[in-house]
């Protein structure tokens, strides 16, 4: 082999299916006998159901059954969500699967039609009588926590939906401060779209009690915990198959009403069933994403030392807690706001707040953009105040290489890094001296350009089980893998994560080819099948190549090892005397006496010349739980102009150094970079969910989403530093929400950077021309 697979940049597997039209996601599945569904949705964000006419929908072409909230109740758990951090006081509010005496947000699902054709769903869904009495709704959390602001559950009295505090005491570093800045931070509710809405097919049998769901989920094995506690349905009967899965970035986590009430119809009648959501229900049902208030302070010295922060922020939860929904705001949030910095004193205060608006759950990053934007914009904040480059005040307090493993405030531990490399690196790409020159020339001339740096740290990898419970996640967060070596030679690798466009098909099979020096070609990676792979924790938190690749080169370790000793008996040397390189098992010192991984596979399976107590075959398992989180860093830099005719804000240059260790595809990680990054320039530059005041999204299509779009885009600028993690055999750090973590805190301060001499000094999220230009008209009218 010319060149070690891991580390090579090799086109993705996947894409041969996925490019030619080949792919198989929920919504190709066809079943003979096949009946679709249709969700009646409330078009308030908050009313009483008086009552739920179906009379007309019955007797409407091709209807089968209605379902009401009523109807089910009983039948149907409520839907369930994560109960983390369990000292957050989290309000355990019932979320029913369909609303029955209240619905609390425009979406909320009120009836479930099921026909023959979609069509016939659509149509008679539409043909029932629902009669609401609107109440008062309120959508944004601050307006929520008021006096006399609209409850939502009885059980949640003033719409607290939790209320958490961590970090160290900081009131003495703030009194005794040579400096304090202060901020307020709107960072806006994002709507994640990937390119495929999601679907659910379910099919019973009665005569044996077993369902198979196909379901668009990053996380089969949750769900079918989650669903098999729900429907009551035994695991063992159940079957959750997430075939291809076109794109999630968290959206695709949270165990939905809708399949929940597919899978249910499919047993009540006995035939299968499917439902798939149109892109504007999506809008309106699918998750949403950040939408926080943070008031943040950063004390510090006057030459650039930063002494303490204190963050406390409102986290819009929406209308019920999404599965994963209370730990983003909280634990992938409060516990990192330090960022990159060696800041002795940190403190953090979280209330998660109901709302009448879709639920909020993990968006590529899931509480770490949050966190990362609040403190590298008090960073640059901070720099003004003092009168200080941005990045020398962040030299001055990035966390130094000799300082790893690094305790945060907030008892983490950073595993590796060197931050001012990377720092570095990225500095020399730009040729800071150079730009500051330009900028000046350019402002004498009416034209303002800015540059804006993000310096990262990210906690990803979720997670090890003992320390992620020790901060409040109590939920193993461990992988599988198995790795079988058949009798000609291929192997079968089966993984307990669910990848969804993150590419692991081709990582994996990377891996495992690089360790058993077999060709790519040889590896079939199988993944999103609860029958066949015993048990997996999912693809989000960027932890499948440090957690599931981790549990894979285990497993693969242990094949070899089990090889090596029938290699040994079959070379007739002590195994201690066997080396193993390249497919090849040969006897020390002695090059000529070899057998080849094939060879020795061949006899696992024939077996009549194994060693003593060896069994025949050859597979093995590994269910691996990491010792630590991961944690990637880097220096993100954005260059942007910004029109002082029209307010537009275009990106001139975006370089990206980036360090996720050992890195096992470039093109893939490079792809994952791209792809974050334009996340998170979106946020920044253009995406935004809007309410109306009673609670009617008014950005519920791409006429109103803004999405960031190719053409915004220059060519971005990469490059990366390596340092491996210490607690994964591959040394692998996650990649996949990086992009979006940096980006969106580079552009803001690039922008604010640009608009430096009308003293503006922040503006909410996204940064829209008329938004800008109005900022720049005040300042000007104010001169
Ligand atoms: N990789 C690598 N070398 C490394 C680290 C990673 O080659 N040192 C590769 C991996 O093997 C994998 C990819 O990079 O092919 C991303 O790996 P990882 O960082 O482990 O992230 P996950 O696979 O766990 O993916 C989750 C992450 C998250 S949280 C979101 S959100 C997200 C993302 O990935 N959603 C995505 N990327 C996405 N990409 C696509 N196309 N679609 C989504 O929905």
């Amino acid at each position: 082999m010319s060149e070690r697979p891991f580390g090579s940049r090799m086109v993705r597997k996947e894409d041969a299916r996925l490019v030619t039209g080949r792919g198989r996601y929920t919504d190709d599945v066809q079943l003979p006998g096949m009946l679709y569904a249709a969700i009646v949705r409330s078009p308030y964000a908050h009313a009483r159901i008086k009552s739920v006419d179906v009379s007309a929908a019955q007797t409407l072409p091709g209807v089968i059954k209605v379902y009401t909230g009523q109807s089910i109740k009983g039948q149907v758990a409520p839907i369930p969500t994560a109960w983390i951090p369990p000292d957050s006081g989290l309000k355990m509010v019932e979320h029913p699967a369909l609303a029955y005496d209240r619905v609390r947000y425009v979406g909320d699902g009120v009836a479930l039609v099921v026909a023959e054709s979609r069509a016939q769903a659509e149509d008679a869904a539409e043909a029932i009588q629902v009669d609401y009495e609107p109440l008062p709704a309120v959508h944004d959390q601050m307006e929520a926590l008021a006096d006399g602001a609209p409850q939502l559950h009885q059980d949640a009295p003033g719409n607290v939906a939790l209320h958490w505090q961590v970090g160290t005491p900081v009131d003495d570093a703030f009194q005794s401060a040579e400096v304090v800045v202060k901020r307020s931070f709107r960072q806006q509710r994002l709507i994640p779209n990937p390119m495929e809405p999601r679907s659910a097919v379910a099919q019973y049998n009665p005569s044996t009690g077993e369902m198979t769901l196909w379901s668009t989920t990053q996380n089969p094995h949750i769900h079918r915990v989650l669903v098999s506690g729900i429907l009551g349905i035994p695991e063992h009967k159940l079957r959750i198959l997430a075939t291809d899965v076109g794109g999630g970035f968290g959206s695709k986590i949270a165990c939905y009403a809708d399949e929940v009430l597919t899978a249910f119809a499919a047993r009540d009648l006995g035939r299968p069933v499917k439902w798939t959501e149109s892109r504007s229900e999506h809008f309106l049902i699918t998750s949403h994403g950040r939408d926080h208030v943070d008031q943040v302070e950063l004390a510090g010295t006057r030459d650039g030392r930063v002494t303490a922060i204190r963050v406390r922020a409102y986290a819009n939860m929406g209308a019920y807690l999404s599965t994963a929904g209370p730990g983003v705001p909280t634990i992938l949030f409060g516990l990192i706001v330090n960022g990159a910095y060696d800041i002795p004193k940190a403190s953090a205060e979280v209330y998660g707040v109901f709302t009448n608006t879709t639920p909020v759950d993990a968006y590529r990053g899931a509480g770490r953009p949050e966190a990362t934007y609040l403190v590298e914009r008090i960073m640059d904040a901070y720099a003004r105040e003092i009168g200080q480059d941005p990045v020398e005040v962040r030299r001055k307090n990035l966390i130094k290489k000799e300082q790893f493993p690094y305790n945060n405030p907030f008892g983490l531990t950073y595993d590796s890094g060197d931050y001012h490399q990377a720092l570095d690196r990225a500095l020399g790409m730009l040729d800071y001296g150079a730009f500051r020159k330009e900028q000046e020339a350019l402002r004498q001339q009416g034209k303002y350009i800015g540059v804006g740096f993000s310096t990262y740290v990210e906690m990803c990898g979720l997670g090890p089980s003992q320390v992620a419970g020790a901060v409040g996640f109590q939920g193993g967060l461990w992988e599988s893998a198995m790795v079988r070596v058949h009798p000609g030679g291929k192997v079968t690798v089966f993984t307990g994560a669910s990848p969804h466009g993150q590419g692991e098909e081709t990582t994996f099979a990377q891996i495992v080819a690089d360790r058993l020096g077999l060709p790519m070609a040889d590896i079939e990676v199988v993944h999103g099948d609860t029958d066949r792979i015993a048990m997996g924790w999912g693809t989000y938190g960027s932890r499948t190549t440090a957690v599931g690749g981790g549990a894979l080169a285990l497993a693969a370790d242990r094949v070899i090892a089990k090889a090596k000793t029938i290699a040994a008996h079959m070379l007739e040397v002590p195994v201690e005397a066997v080396e193993f390189g390249q497919g090849q098992f040969h006897a020390e010192g002695n090059p000529d006496r070899s057998v080849t991984l094939q060879e020795v596979t061949l006899q696992a399976y024939l077996a009549w010349n194994l060693p003593p107590g060896v069994e025949p075959g050859l597979e093995a398992s590994a269910f691996y739980d990491p010792t630590n989180f991961t944690y990637p860093f880097g220096t993100h830099i954005a260059v942007v102009s910004v029109d002082a005719e029209t307010g537009e804000v275009k990106l001139l240059r975006y370089i990206a150094v980036d360090d996720c260790g050992p890195v096992i595809n470039p093109m893939i990680v490079e792809g994952q970079i791209h792809g974050g990054i334009a996340q998170g320039v979106g946020q920044a530059l253009y995406e935004g969910a809007r309410y109306d005041e009673d609670g009617q999204l008014l950005t519920g299509s791409f006429l109103d989403y803004a999405m960031p779009k190719a053409r915004f885009f220059p060519p971005i600028e990469l490059d990366h530093t390596v340092t491996p993690s210490p607690h994964n055999p591959l040394g692998v750090k996650g990649v996949g929400e990086t992009g979006t973590i940096a980006s969106t805190p580079a552009v803001v301060n690039a922008v604010m950077d640009a608009l430096a001499p009308f003293d503006i000094v922040d503006l909410d999220m996204p940064l829209t021309p008329p938004k800008v230009w109005q900022a720049m008209q005040s300042a000007m009218a104010a001169k």
